[in-house]
């Protein structure tokens, strides 16, 4: 009787003699090489996968490599279930559907905690079978990030403020300073400026110690002068999205 091999699985390539396919004369020959499989379940992704305190899931799948002369049944479980969950928890193979890919979701679990992003893993017991190949067949883990959604401050444009500057009559180049509340420092903030309804410019800049930013229209033509800002990016914050009602005409 065989035994079931021991240690981490592997693949067990065997290289058999090279045949040499070829459609005659202008193609180049190829050499095909033969592998044979040692049995083995296999997990892909095995690493990478991640999950979030929203709920946000990931998915891997499991497949045999090779036809079993049994069912094969590999358990799932989680290292950390307060962290995240897995399912089906035990994924069977029969000798019909062996290599057909089985998906297997991964869940993030949430709590009130600013407890920063936790690596879990999802522990593959080892392969449960009559077939003694699979029979006790150790299976690699599944390494999962649970992403912390506590922490985040809300943040938020307070002002848009118009001013102009330059030239002769100080009122060449257009001045638009975006405000944030709270008052937080090397804020990324980006804004579209639109003149009569029709885009303008485009401006990414970072906020002072004011928690501010202007940004300058060069030139300003006139008209009317509206500003939508389309993101805050600030360190331990979340952008609430919104823009405050803004408007200036340049005569
Ligand atoms: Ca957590
Ligand atoms: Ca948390």
């Amino acid at each position: 009787m065989r035994r079931a091999p021991s240690g981490p699985p592997r693949w067990d390539f065997r290289r058999a003699a090279p045949a040499r396919r070829g459609c005659g004369s202008g193609h180049a020959k190829r050499r095909v090489w033969r592998f044979s499989r040692r049995a083995r379940p296999r997990l892909r992704p095995a690493t990478g996968l991640i999950s979030t305190e929203a709920g946000g899931s990931d998915t891997f799948t499991v497949v045999l490599n090779t036809q079993p002369t049994a069912d094969v049944t590999v358990d799932l479980s989680s290292s950390d279930w307060t962290e995240g969950t897995v399912s089906p928890a035990s994924p069977t193979f029969t000798t019909l559907n062996w290599d057909t890919p089985q998906t297997v979701t991964v869940t993030g679990v949430d709590d009130v905690d600013v407890d920063g992003n936790v690596a879990y893993t999802i522990v593959t017991g080892d392969a449960v079978s009559a077939d003694p190949d699979y029979a006790g067949m150790a299976v690699a883990d599944v390494s999962v990030t649970n992403l912390d959604d506590d922490g985040m401050a809300v943040i938020s444009v307070s002002s848009i403020i118009y001013a102009t500057a330059g030239g002769k009559n100080g009122d060449k180049h257009l001045q638009v300073t975006v405000s944030l509340n709270p008052t937080v420092a090397d804020a990324s903030v980006s804004a579209d400026l639109y003149r009569d309804g029709s885009p303008d410019v485009s401006w990414t800049g970072t906020t002072g110690a004011d928690g501010t930013v202007t940004f300058q229209r060069k030139n300003a033509p006139s008209g009317t002068y509206t500003t939508d800002v389309i993101d805050v990016s600030a360190a331990g914050y979340e952008w609430d999205g919104a823009t405050p009602p803004n408007s200036y005409y340049k005569p």
